[in-house]
């Protein structure tokens, strides 16, 4: 149900100074018109009198007032912005609007966070070319592996357009991100109407709030439009009758949609349609929506979590892990200009801890985009606290050992490292219309975090947990330490009570919150554990799966020996007796015991930290997340209890420590 009130999350422009001057804004080299621009003006306006008290006069002629100007300057880099001050007036230097307007939110920011601006010397430029919000919201409002409430885009098979569209698109903007798709990438019903006659007006008019933050709008597509739509028996890519008709159709998306960024494609994963029904490759369905949609400047963005996902669980030769690179590897090189490959930053899915995919990388002649999931869906659906910003950091930071100078993730994913221009990071984001947008109040430091890391990416995870803390809290140093360590602990803290060493899933199936060791143990999704009384983890070693092979040779060797293997990913990699000595000593099955035990323990740990800050946050903040932490208790405790005790039964080890084991 539409849900009209909502909070100013990080754009709450808490109150730092009582200055009461004025300064004149000038604009220099835009147009003062522009809609980006306009943004960017009336954002200085509101943030500067909330937080200083200072007034701006939108006009030149205030002579004799100091000065704020946003200025066209073509020597900086695209979407970039340098902040200048020289004591009294401040400049916004830009070469272009989107620029401006993260320069304007740049300098808000730091106003938040407490630092003198009238000298401030600052610069930045983006360090991915896309950066992407994908929601997964269905056109009845129901948001897939959504936390939040429901969608504010979509209502009874329509879409709302409302004070909240743009509330999010300014949100979006303060963190620089470029492009947002709308509806989930499983397209079934009504969104399969998306591209047609039906909402072409109100898509338009939603571009148009994004437009003016400089947001582009993209659609997730069905592959078999042609079918559902245009009455055509099949959607092979390469029928004639296929082509044809998604040329009319892409012709009239641009007719009504002029401004329109591509597709997102979900084809041949989990039950959707795509190529493979018809002998062709993933490239040919991709390259045929591509070719059509060049002419008009879009671009297709085509998924590869393809895998099969009717697999018998006796069958321990098939590895869900490997299907991404097996599936995507051959055609390196095929995928045309305007293709994106869009990754998950694992081979498996949004795991607390997994290897990174070798895709990312592993391609080296296609454009790819790193995927990753804001939304908490096996990282505690915003009920648990899981600051994900180190986990996405350890990907970009991942050394590919791809021979490049430039081997990185984030090398790659930026363009980097191929010289391509296309490419960056997208999350699955968290979003939905509950009054503070995250369902967790603390669970917007990922959405916000996101966006800043995709701008730049060298931006550390504490970096960002401060700035947010700044921008929503406003806290004095004491306490701003206090919440930045409990959000920079809190993903190890949820791995160490849900499945250590990688192991993964584990899972409640379907809903994936809260403990089933053997859940998904004997299902058809090639999510297993092969826990036996002797051992547990998967073999992908060169005697097993063979996925460890499928990394370039440095981190295919590390990985293949248990020794070396990473000991936070050795159960993803192999299957380890219960009796097997870690690095600090212990076994294996003393580790998974410690593991649990302190990873309630340090939850409890997190719940009073949060108490202690009972005075510093608003009330109703407070007692949101409050609840939570009761709720996060509890999953902990059935988390610690249930895996020990499956691991004990199946082991018949004791606790060195003897603690109670059910
Ligand atoms: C949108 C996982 C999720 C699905 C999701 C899918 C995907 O399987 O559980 O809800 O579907 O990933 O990424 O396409």
């Amino acid at each position: 149900m539409k849900n009209s009130k909502y909070s100013a999350m990080w754009l709450e422009y808490h109150k730092v100074s009582d200055l009461e001057t004025r300064y004149s804004l000038k604009v220099e080299g835009f147009s003062r018109d522009d809609r980006i621009i306009t943004s960017a003006a009336h954002e200085l306006s509101l943030g500067l009198k909330k937080m200083t008290g200072i007034e701006l006069i939108l006009s030149d002629a205030a002579e004799g007032s100091r000065s704020l100007t946003i200025k066209k300057d073509l020597s900086v880099r695209p979407e970039g912005y340098i902040l200048k001050g020289d004591g009294e007036n401040v400049q916004i230097l830009a070469s272009d609007e989107r620029g401006a307007l993260y320069g304007a939110f740049a300098l808000l920011r730091a106003v938040a966070c407490g630092r003198d601006v009238s000298a401030i010397d600052e610069s930045a430029s983006p360090s991915n070319p896309l950066r992407m919000m994908n929601h997964w919201d269905n056109m009845d409002g129901s948001i897939e592996r959504g936390y939040s409430g429901e969608s504010f885009f979509f209502e009874n098979d329509d879409m709302i357009i409302d004070d909240r569209t743009r509330a999010y698109a300014r949100f979006m903007a303060s963190i620089a991100i470029n492009g947002v798709v709308i509806n989930n990438v499983n397209v079934k019903g009504a969104a399969t109407y998306l591209i047609t006659d039906r909402f072409f007006a109100k898509v338009k008019e939603l571009s148009e709030i994004f437009a003016d933050y400089g947001i582009r709008l993209y659609l997730s597509l069905n592959f078999a439009a042609p079918i559902e739509l245009g009455g055509l028996e099949g959607c092979d890519p390469l029928d004639e009758k296929v082509i044809g008709w998604w040329k009319d159709k892409i012709r009239e998306v641009y007719d009504n949609l002029p401004d329109f960024g591509g597709f997102l494609v979900k084809a041949d994963s989990e039950g959707r349609p795509g190529p493979f029904t018809y002998g062709r490759t993933q490239a040919d369905g991709a390259n045929m929506l591509a070719d059509i949609i060049k002419p008009y400047g879009g671009i297709i963005i085509w998924r590869c979590f393809v895998y099969n996902c009717t697999q018998d669980w006796r069958d321990t030769k098939t590895d869900r892990a490997r299907a991404g690179y097996d599936y995507f590897k051959p055609q390196d090189g095929d995928y045309h200009e305007n293709v994106i490959l869009q990754i998950k930053n694992g081979p498996m899915d949004f795991q607390i801890r997994e290897p990174v995919s070798p895709l990312l990388g592993g391609l080296h002649k296609t454009n790819q985009m790193l995927e990753v999931q804001v939304a908490q869906e096996y990282t505690g659906h915003q009920i648990d606290l899981c600051y994900l910003i180190p986990l996405y950091k350890e990907v970009l930071d991942f050394h590919t050992c791809s021979g490049e100078e430039r081997d990185t993730v984030a090398d790659y994913v930026s363009g980097r490292t191929m010289g391509n221009t296309l490419g960056g990071m997208a999350a699955v984001i968290n979003t939905g219309n509950d009054f503070n947008w995250t369902g967790d109040d603390l669970a917007a430091a990922n959405t916000y975090g996101f966006g800043r890391l995709a701008y730049d990416t060298t931006l550390t995870a504490e970096q960002i947990a401060r700035e947010w803390i700044a921008q929503t809290f406003a806290l004095d140093r004491e306490h701003e330490d206090i919440l930045a360590d409990m959000l920079l602990r809190s993903r190890e803290v949820y791995e160490k009570y849900t499945c250590p060493l990688g192991i993964g899933w584990m899972v409640y199936p379907n809903t994936h919150y809260g403990p089933s060791v053997d859940g998904y143990e004997y299902s058809r999704w090639g999510t297993y554990h092969r826990a036996d009384h002797l051992g547990i983890g998967v073999d992908r070693s060169d005697k097993g799966t063979g996925y460890a092979q499928q990394y370039y040779p440095e981190n295919a060797d590390r990985y293949n020996d248990p020794k070396t293997c990473p000991e936070e990913l050795l159960l993803f990699f192999h299957h380890i007796p219960y009796t097997w000595k870690l690095s600090t000593g212990k076994t294996l099955i003393q580790h998974i015991y410690d593991s649990h035990f302190e990873g309630y323990d340090e939850a409890e740990d997190l719940a009073k930290a949060w108490d202690s800050l009972k005075d510093v946050i608003p009330q109703e903040s407070f007692d949101r997340v409050k609840e939570r932490f009761d709720l996060q208790l509890d999953n902990a405790r059935e988390w610690r209890d249930q895996v020990n005790s499956y691991f004990y039964r199946k082991s018949g080890i004791e606790d060195e420590k003897g603690r109670t084991i059910y």
